[in-house]
């Protein structure tokens, strides 16, 4: 009896290991993913909401990737999958700040199944294979966090997609049209209906990094009026395009007028005021800093009209910021968004593009009081000249490299004077 268990033992532990040795998981992360939703609010009213964020899915294939079997008998080769991070994030005009992520407790699990069996033994997919669609879905359990409060979804929601790649392309959409009740901590209906989701795993994506952008900041102060202060910094933004190229657009607001959405990742500024001191600004961490660009006239459906997609055209594009600004001893931070606004000729934005406030906002301490501190105005730009970029070169003689000659120069020469580093004996 005892052999007999020590046999089933050995052979259960050399099959885990020979399934172990076999399979091979393929993950997947994607730094730009997309996800819209229609939240249907207890008054009946119907949100739509765009988010960003990030995703992760991995896909259990047999051996080498691609290599897979039929596991359901019905003459089509498949393959567990598996979402691990779906992570999101958005503003939503009544409610602030949103966030939706992975249930906690349960696993979201897929499947990928080819529509047709060319290759057995082979997801008969691209890149595995040259031809061939693939149906695939996560049954999704998620937590939506918002207001303070986090709801989640009692039955799954399952997203499907046929994706014609694998790992999923640009282009590639995954899509939920039913409604989902969205329950609170004890499973209690909450009037929340989480409708039509769509999911964009991989966007064509374009990110524009500036290391060279200003900010003009006028801050109303409780002792010293309104402060001006030029600050220089950095700053990043992504573009989600809606097809399978840079510049494919749709008109998601159903305006005419096709439309992406845009987001800020990174907006840094510093500056020196003479009232103030030091003054630093960056996105606060109260919600994303998220925008969009329309186009002012659809001369080309499905491409957003603004060069270099198209060869003329303008384009409206805004930016709704949560601030954080630090001055001498506090951090200030915005509760609500300031809205930046500009028209551009082309995309990513050129020299002379200021983004402008349009209303202004109150600023908070650190245990989120109101201060007597306001965000008059803001003028943004991303993309400015500096000291050193081709159109405006070091003058000869400017040691220290800032676009001046000067006494500083000079005494970068007195230092060095008469020193020399040529070979015996020209320095005799
Ligand atoms: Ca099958
Ligand atoms: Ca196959
Ligand atoms: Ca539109
Ligand atoms: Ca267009």
């Amino acid at each position: 009896m005892k052999t007999q268990n020590l046999i089933i033992c050995l052979v259960v532990v050399c099959v885990m290991a020979v399934i172990n040795v076999a399979m091979a998981v393929e993950i997947n992360t994607f730094d730009n993913s997309q996800c819209y939703i229609e939240l249907q609010l207890p008054s009946g009213s119907v949100e739509p909401i765009w988010m960003t964020g990030s995703s992760t899915m991995q896909v259990l294939f047999a051996g080498a990737s691609g290599l897979t079997g039929d596991h359901d008998g019905d003459g089509l080769d498949d393959v567990n999958s598996q979402m691990t991070a779906f992570n999101f994030a958005c503003v939503s005009p009544t409610l602030g700040p949103m966030y939706i992520r992975l249930s906690t407790p349960l696993q979201t699990n897929g499947k990928m199944e080819e529509q047709v069996n060319n290759t057995p033994g082979t997801l008969d997919v691209p890149p595995f294979t040259a031809t061939g669609l693939c149906g695939s879905f996560f049954d999704i359990f998620l937590e939506v966090t918002m207001s303070g409060q986090t709801f989640h979804n009692g039955a799954a929601k399952q997203l499907t997609s046929t994706i014609t790649h694998e790992p999923p392309g640009a282009g590639e959409v995954y899509q939920n049209l039913s409604a989902t009740p969205l329950l609170d901590a004890g499973g209690n209906p909450t009037g929340f209906l989480l409708k039509t989701t769509r999911y964009r795993p991989n966007p064509p994506t374009e990110v524009d990094v500036f290391n060279h952008s200003r900010c003009q900041l006028q801050l109303t102060t409780p002792e010293s009026g309104v402060q001006t202060v030029q600050m220089t910094g950095n700053s990043t933004m992504r573009v989600f395009f809606e097809g399978l190229v840079l510049g494919s657009a749709q008109d998601d607001d159903n305006d005419g007028l096709d439309d992406v959405q845009t987001e800020l990742t990174q907006w840094t500024f510093s500056g020196n005021n003479p009232a103030l001191g030091l003054v630093q600004m960056h996105l606060s961490s109260n919600g994303p800093a998220l925008g969009g660009m329309e186009e002012q006239a659809n001369n080309t459906p499905g491409i957003l009209d603004v060069p270099p997609f198209t060869a003329t055209g303008t384009c409206d594009s805004f930016f709704d910021i949560f601030l954080e600004v630090c001055l001498p001893g506090q951090v200030l931070h915005s509760q609500t968004p300031i809205h930046l606004m500009e028209t551009i000729n082309h995309k990513p934005p050129v020299v002379g593009n200021i983004w402008d406030n349009h209303g202004t906002v109150q600023l908070y301490n650190e245990s989120d009081n109101p201060t007597r501190y306001y965000v008059a105005a803001i003028a943004y730009e991303p993309n400015a000249p500096y000291c050193g970029d081709a159109e405006h070169l070091y003058p000869t003689g400017d040691l220290n490299l800032d676009c001046r000659v000067n006494f500083k120069d000079i005494a970068i020469v007195a230092d060095h004077w008469l020193e020399c580093t040529a070979p015996e004996p020209e320095c005799d």
